[in-house]
């Protein structure tokens, strides 16, 4: 299934070597995890040699027009709480995630409901380039090239039903894979969701790489999404279930401290979080601060969608 996959999306120049290399690697790597061998540990880039080839045009509608964050900041500053809480956890544990092959159950009121394979749930001939700004939540931010499909695309595929109203998300629970899933941090398996017309919008979208390669684990591979008008945690990693419901879905971070981190979640530099301001934001490899955007500078697209409701009670 690798070599089908690769022939579809991978440089062609070339592929036999670095198949060959990336396929040898990963068999030394699956052999290293089943040994038990944490001193093999690879690198945090070991995991995706494979380029990933856009065939669609690069989106520059969305394209904020800023340099992209180094790939290393955006690899190795990240917060993947399954791999541990510090910021260098998910780099250093997450090569224990096995990201191939990987399914994605897709349930609740939608017309296609199944357990896909990645590769039936992604059109790898469609995947687009789309630079994106990250605004987290602890106030600080990057600019990402991320390599996906929009959200709408899947979810025209699974058919949702007309009674549904929203998009649950569920990341994988493995205690095998995943260490930090042995401290009760959040309520696992870590959730997320979005409103259906959210999950509709033209800038949802569903990540497979970064920087022109495959997600390493640490940034949520094989799936991740990517909303980049709401704080950084409703961008769920190594995505297991899609589920369509007529009732908001239950969010990890909002079980975990309800009056801190709601439902919503929409970057807002007029509703500070409960323990401090949200009006300024620190640009990764940056010094000094700057001012943080309503929507993280993408209201044009998405402020239709919030008309009439009261922001700061809807955080
Ligand atoms: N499953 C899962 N997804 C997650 C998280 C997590 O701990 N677990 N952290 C979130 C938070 S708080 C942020 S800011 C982003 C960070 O994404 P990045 O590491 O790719 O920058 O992932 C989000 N997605
Ligand atoms: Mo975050």
């Amino acid at each position: 299934m690798l070599i089908k996959r690769s022939e579809r999306w991978q440089e062609s120049e070339n592929s036999v070597t670095s198949e060959t290399i990336y396929l040898n690697r990963r068999r030394l790597l699956a052999g290293a995890a089943v040994a038990g061998a944490a001193a093999l540990a690879p690198s945090v880039f070991a995991q995706r040699d494979r380029v990933l080839k856009p065939l669609a045009a690069r989106s520059t509608a969305f394209d904020p027009g800023e340099s992209p964050t180094p790939e290393a900041a955006i690899t190795q500053y990240n917060n993947y709480y399954e791999f541990g809480t510090g910021k260098d956890d998910p780099a250093e544990n997450a090569w224990r995630l096995k990201p191939a092959p990987w399914s994605v159950k897709v349930d609740g009121l939608v017309d296609k409901p199944a357990t896909y394979a990645l590769e039936d749930l992604v059109d790898f001939n469609a995947l687009e380039d789309r630079i994106y700004r990250l605004r987290c939540v602890e106030a600080w931010s990057m600019i990402v090239p991320w390599v996906g499909i929009p959200l709408a695309s899947v979810l025209k595929k699974i058919e949702p039903q007309s009674g549904a109203k929203y998009v649950a998300f569920e990341t994988l629970a493995d205690r095998k894979q995943m260490p930090g899933l042995r401290w009760p941090v959040l309520d696992w398996p870590y959730t997320e969701g979005l409103r259906l017309d959210e999950a509709m919008n033209d800038l949802a979208f569903l990540a497979v790489g970064l920087y022109g390669k495959e997600l390493p684990n640490q940034n949520g591979a094989p799936l991740r999404l990517v909303v980049p008008w709401k704080y950084g945690f409703k961008s769920i990693k190594s995505i297991v279930r899609i589920s369509l419901t007529d009732t908001q879905p239950a969010t990890s971070w909002n079980i975990s401290a309800p009056r801190e981190y709601g439902f919503y979640s929409n970057v807002n530099p007029m509703v500070n979080h409960p323990r401090w301001s949200q009006r300024r934001e620190r640009r990764i490899g940056e010094f000094g601060r700057r001012e943080t955007a309503m929507f993280n500078g993408y209201g044009d697209l998405v402020a239709d969608m919030y008309a009439g409701m009261d922001l700061s009670k809807n955080y």
